[in-house]
C-alpha cells in the first residue's frame, strides 16, 4: 500500500486529492493546523465524508520541527505540498505572513524530505499567478514569470526551491503550474464561490446586491477534481518535470456572472455593483494556459466544461441554502 502525505488537506484541492488517492488504495496522511482538530465541524467540513479513511497529524507550516517529525514518522512515498495562504487579495494586506508561510513552509517541507525521507516524490502547488503580468499568450512551461503580488512571488520562490532541490540533491521534486480551478468546495472569498453563493441567496430573497471588483479580469477556469488527477500523474512519472495545467479556454468574471445568474433566470446587471475595495493594487488581467506538454506527456485533459462547473457550483449553493448549511 502506497503512503501519501498532503499538506493543506483541509482545503479544496486537499479534499479532492484525498478522495482520489483513497480510491487508488493509498494510505492517506494529512498535515493540519492544531486548531482544525479542535473544531472539526467547521474547519474540516470538506473532509467529513472521508474522515475515518485518513490520518491527520497536527503541525504548522511555520515549524520545520513539526513537519520533519511527520515526514520522518510517515516516510511517505508521495508528498503533495498544497498548504499555503492561497488568497491573492489577502497577500496585499498581509505580505509578511503570506511570504513566511508560503516560502518557508515549502523550504521546510523540502529540507525535511531530503533529511528524513529522500526517496519520497514531492509535488509543489505552483500557480498561474507566477505568470502575473503575462509576457505572452497563452502561457506554457517556458513562459517568463512576472508575479504581481506577494502571493505570486511566494509561488515563484517555491517553484525555484523545488527545482533547486531536484538539481542540487537529486530528489524527485516537481511543480504543477496550475491555472484557476474551482468547485462547490471552493473557499467563499474567491470570486467564483462568492458569485455562486450570492446567486443562490439572491434567488431565495436572502441577498439583494453583490459587490465585486474587476469583473473584466479573464481567467482559465477548470474543475478542481480534474486538476488533482494531474498532480497525481506528475508523481507517477519516472522523471520529475514541471507541468502547466489548464483548460486552454478563457472567460471573464463578467461571463461567469452571466452563466451563473442566467442559470436561475436572473440578469446579473440588476444585482452586481462595482466596489473599489475589491480591486487589487496590481492586478493580473488575463491568464490562459497552453497545457499541450501535460496533455502529451501525462495524457491529461480536463473532463468538466466551464458551463458544467458554473452550474454545479450554483446548484450546490442552492442546495446549501435549502438545507440551511451556509
Ligand atoms: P485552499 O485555500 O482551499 O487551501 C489551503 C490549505 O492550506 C488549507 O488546508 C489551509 O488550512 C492550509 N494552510 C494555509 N495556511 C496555513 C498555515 N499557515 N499552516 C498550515 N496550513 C495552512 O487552497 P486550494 O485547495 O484551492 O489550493 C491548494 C494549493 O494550490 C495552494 O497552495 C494554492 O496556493 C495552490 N493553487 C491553487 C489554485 C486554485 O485555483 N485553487 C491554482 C494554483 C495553485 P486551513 O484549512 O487550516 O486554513
Ligand atoms: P485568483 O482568484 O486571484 O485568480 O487566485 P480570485 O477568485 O480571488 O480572483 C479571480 C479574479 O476575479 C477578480 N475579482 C474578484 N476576486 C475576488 N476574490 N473577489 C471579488 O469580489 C472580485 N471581483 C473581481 C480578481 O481581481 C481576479 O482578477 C486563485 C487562487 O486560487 C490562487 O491561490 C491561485 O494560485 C490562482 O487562482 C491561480
Amino acid at each position: 500500500m502506497k503512503k501519501a502525505l498532503i499538506t493543506g488537506i483541509s482545503g479544496q484541492d486537499g479534499s479532492y486529492l484525498s478522495e482520489l488517492l483513497i480510491s487508488k488504495g493509498y494510505e492517506v496522511h494529512g498535515a493540519i493546523r492544531r486548531v482544525a482538530l479542535e473544531d472539526e465541524t467547521h474547519r474540516l467540513w470538506r473532509l467529513k465524508h472521508i474522515r475515518d479513511k485518513i490520518s491527520l497529524h497536527s503541525s504548522s507550516l511555520e515549524s520545520f520541527a513539526s513537519l520533519s517529525k511527520i515526514i520522518n514518522k510517515v516516510k511517505p512515498d508521495e508528498i503533495y505540498h498544497l498548504g499555503a495562504q492561497s488568497f491573492v487579495h489577502n497577500s496585499f494586506e498581509d505580505e509578511f505572513s503570506t511570504l513566511n508561510t508560503n516560502i518557508n513552509g515549502t523550504h521546510y517541507m523540502l529540507a525535511a524530505m531530503k533529511e528524513f525521507s529522500k526517496q519520497s516524490k514531492f509535488y509543489f502547488a505552483g500557480s498561474s499567478e507566477m505568470f502575473g503580468k503575462t509576457v505572452e499568450t497563452p502561457q506554457n512551461e517556458n513562459t517568463k514569470f512576472y508575479p504581481r503580488s506577494a502571493y505570486g512571488i511566494s509561488k515563484v520562490t517555491g517553484f525555484e526551491l523545488t527545482r533547486n532541490y531536484r538539481e542540487a540533491y537529486n530528489v524527485f521534486s516537481c511543480s504543477g503550474i496550475l491555472f484557476n480551478h474551482e468547485s462547490p468546495r471552493r473557499g467563499f472569498e474567491f470570486v467564483t464561490r462568492k458569485i455562486s453563493l450570492a446567486v443562490a441567496k439572491i434567488k431565495n430573497g436572502l441577498q439583494k446586491e453583490l459587490f465585486l471588483g474587476n469583473i473584466k479580469a479573464k481567467r482559465d477556469w477548470g474543475h478542481a477534481k480534474d486538476y488533482v488527477e494531474a498532480m497525481w500523474l506528475m508523481l507517477q512519472r519516472d522523471k520529475p518535470e514541471d507541468y502547466v495545467i489548464g483548460t486552454g479556454v478563457q472567460h471573464s468574471v463578467e461571463e461567469f456572472l452571466q452563466y451563473a445568474f442566467n442559470h436561475v433566470n436572473l440578469n446579473f446587471e440588476d444585482y452586481v455593483k462595482i466596489d473599489s475595495n475589491f480591486f487589487r493594487p496590481s492586478e493580473v488581467e488575463t491568464l490562459l494556459a497552453d497545457s499541450s506538454i501535460s496533455r502529451k506527456k501525462l495524457n491529461w485533459k480536463p473532463k468538466i466544461s466551464f458551463k458544467d462547473l458554473v452550474i454545479e457550483m450554483v446548484e450546490s449553493d442552492l442546495k446549501n441554502i435549502k438545507d440551511n448549511t451556509h
